[in-house]
C-alpha cells in the first residue's frame, strides 16, 4: 500500500473514536487556562470516554501530572504533546516484534468465533509469500466444516498451501501433520488457525495446551509466537477476551482487527497497556491487503489528528 495509506485508513476506522475524544480533546486543551484539577478531571474522562480504560487512564495521567511537575508546564495546550508523546512511547513496539517473520516460525492464531483469525491468516499468508517466505496454514478450526473450506479459500488466494482434517477431528492431530509437512517441506512459517470457544474454558486449554505440546515436542527448533485477534469494535469486551486467553495461554501479540468500521482506536492503548501485549497488526478491512504492521507513530497521529492540522 502506498506511503500514507495506513494512515488515511486508520483515520477514517478511528472516526467513532475521534468523535467523541479529540473534539472533546480539543476543547479542554484549547478551552482550558488552567492545569487545574478540573482540567485533570475532564481529560481523564475524555480518556476513559475513549476507550482507553481506566487504568490505563490512571497511569497516563500519573505521567502527564509528574510531566508537568517537571517541565513546570503552565499551558494546557502545552500538554497534549506530553499526552501524545506519552502515548506513543508506551505503544511502540520496534522491529524485534515481527522476528518470526525472519525466521523458521509457528505462528498459532487464537481469538473467539468471528473476531477476524481466519481472515487474518489469509492476509499474513499473502504478505509472507510477497516476501518469498514459504508459508504453510494448519486448519485446526475443526470444529466446523466451513471453518477449513473458508481457510482454503484464503490459502487459494495467497497462493499457500493447507493441511486440514475432516470435521471434528482432533485439532492436535491436524497440527501434528502440519508441523510434519512444513519440517518436510522445509517451510519458512506455519500459521495454524484455531477454534475459538471460550465459553468453555477448560476445553479450550486443554486444546491449546494439546496443540503447543505437539509444536513444541515435534517442532522445539521453530520460533513461536501466538497472536490473539481481538475485534476492535467490541471495546472493553476485547480487553476482557484478551485477558482471558492470556490466563489459557502464553500470547506474544495482539492482531486488533475492524479498525475500518466504526473502531474504538483507544481500546489499543488500553491493551498494550494493561497487559503489557503488544499490538503487532490491524484489519483495516476484508480483503486481502487489509491487514498492517502496527505503527506506533502513525497510530497516534491518527487518534489525535484534527482537521486544522
Ligand atoms: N471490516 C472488516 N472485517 C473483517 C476484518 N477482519 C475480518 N473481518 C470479517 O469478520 C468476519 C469474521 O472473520 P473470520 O476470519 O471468519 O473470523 P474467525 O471466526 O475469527 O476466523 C468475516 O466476515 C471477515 O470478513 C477487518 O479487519 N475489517
Ligand atoms: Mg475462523
Amino acid at each position: 500500500m502506498a506511503e500514507g495509506g495506513f494512515f488515511k485508513r486508520l483515520l477514517a476506522g478511528l472516526t467513532k473514536t475521534r468523535d467523541n475524544f479529540v473534539k472533546n480533546m480539543d476543547y479542554i486543551f484549547r478551552g482550558f487556562t488552567n492545569i487545574d484539577d478540573e482540567f485533570y478531571e475532564e481529560l481523564e474522562e475524555i480518556l476513559i470516554m475513549g476507550d482507553i480504560g481506566v487504568t490505563t487512564t490512571e497511569n497516563i495521567l500519573e505521567d502527564l501530572k509528574r510531566k508537568v511537575k517537571e517541565q513546570k508546564i503552565k499551558e494546557p495546550a502545552e500538554c497534549k504533546e506530553l499526552l501524545i508523546e506519552s502515548i506513543r512511547q508506551q505503544m511502540d513496539i520496534g522491529e524485534a516484534a515481527y522476528e518470526f517473520e525472519n525466521r523458521t516460525s509457528v505462528v498459532l492464531v487464537v481469538g473467539v468465533n468471528g473476531v477476524g483469525k481466519t481472515t487474518t491468516i489469509g492476509k499474513l499468508a499473502a504478505k509472507l509469500r510477497a516476501q518469498n517466505k514459504k508459508v504453510l496454514l494448519a486448519a485446526a478450526d475443526t470444529f466446523r466444516a466451513a471453518a477449513g473450506q473458508q481457510l482454503k479459500e484464503w490459502a487459494n488466494r495467497s497462493q499457500v498451501d493447507m493441511i486440514g482434517g475432516q470435521e471434528g477431528s482432533d485439532p492436535a492431530s491436524v497440527v501434528y501433520d502440519a508441523v510434519s509437512a512444513a519440517k518436510a517441506r522445509g517451510c519458512d512459517v506455519l500459521l495454524i488457525d484455531t477454534a475459538g470457544r471460550l465459553h468453555n474454558k477448560k476445553n479450550l486449554m486443554e486444546e491449546l495446551r494439546k496443540i503447543n505440546n505437539i509444536v513444541d515436542r515435534e517442532f522445539p527448533e521453530a520460533y513461536r509466537e501466538t497472536l490473539v485477534v481481538l475485534d476492535g469494535t467490541t471495546g472493553q469486551n476485547a480487553l476482557n477476551q484478551a485477558k482471558e486467553f492470556s490466563e489459557v495461554t502464553d500470547l506474544s501479540g495482539i492482531v486488533l482487527t475492524k479498525l475500518d468500521g466504526t473502531a474504538k482506536g483507544g481500546i489499543a492503548v488500553a491493551i498494550q497497556a494493561e497487559l503489557g501485549i503488544p499490538v503487532k497488526y490491524i484489519g483495516v478491512g476484508e480483503s486481502i491487503e487489509d491487514l498492517e504492521k502496527f505503527n506506533a507513530e502513525e497510530f497516534v497521529n491518527a487518534l489525535f489528528y484534527t482537521e486544522e492540522q
